[in-house]
């Protein structure tokens, strides 16, 4: 008698088994496909993460074509979030300069324009001592000026190159202390203090604009 209701048990349980896998089975065949994208979806995501380095990329005619990037510098006054704007206006973005060989480039590029110091597409704002590329590029190398980068008041969250070594470095570390082609962390509006505005003011930014992997 035991042994015919122990087997009559598990009949019961491999019904109720059977019948949960049934109802799973159901369950996936109407809900997962709707948790897959459809082909055409997938491939327009895919096209949308790979704007910013498309090879058709256009760029404007006076940009300067250098080693896979266009690039084109601005004697304009601007805050550093509108110089990236602008950039991303044209097609481009605020220039990153992940070599020595690019550096030497941007160097020779704005050697002969007006501006004390020049936006680059770095900024640390995200996470304070973490630089990063607007372009999302590794962050490796780096060219900082003397003591930078030294967050100043607690806002230096982006980052200019230098055309002229700054006076207020020499001033205070020795002459030859701060370089041309130097790296500094500064504040959006460069404002730093009343003592620096000769130096550090909007009339005396620019910014550079590159267009990425372009085949020329
Ligand atoms: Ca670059
Ligand atoms: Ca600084």
């Amino acid at each position: 008698m035991a042994k015919k209701a122990k087997s009559k048990m598990s009949n019961s349980t491999a019904t109720i088994i059977a019948a949960l896998i049934g109802a799973a089975a159901m369950i996936s065949v109407v809900f997962i496909p709707r948790w897959l994208p459809l082909p055409e979806q997938a491939e327009d995501k895919h096209d949308e993460s790979s704007s910013v380095f498309d090879e058709t990329t256009a760029y404007p005619e006076d940009a300067i074509y250098f080693n896979g990037s266009a690039y084109k510098v601005f004697d304009i006054g601007m805050t550093w979030y509108e110089a990236k704007a602008y950039c991303e206006n044209l097609g481009g973005h605020l220039v990153t300069i992940t070599s020595q060989e690019e550096q030497e480039y941007i160097e020779g590029l704005i050697a002969n324009h007006n501006r004390n110091f020049y936006w680059l597409g770095g900024t640390d704002v995200t996470h304070e001592g973490q630089w990063e590329w607007v372009t999302g590029e590794t962050f490796e190398y780096s060219n900082w000026d003397y003591g930078e980068p030294y967050n100043a008041g607690g806002n230096d969250y982006y980052l200019h190159i230098y055309r002229v070594p700054n006076p207020h470095v020499d001033a205070f570390h020795g002459e030859g202390s701060s370089a041309a082609g130097k790296w500094n962390d500064a504040s959006y509006n460069v404002y730093f203090n009343e003592y620096e505005v000769d130096f550090f003011s909007l009339d005396a930014t620019g910014f550079i604009c590159e267009w990425s992997s372009i085949s020329n």
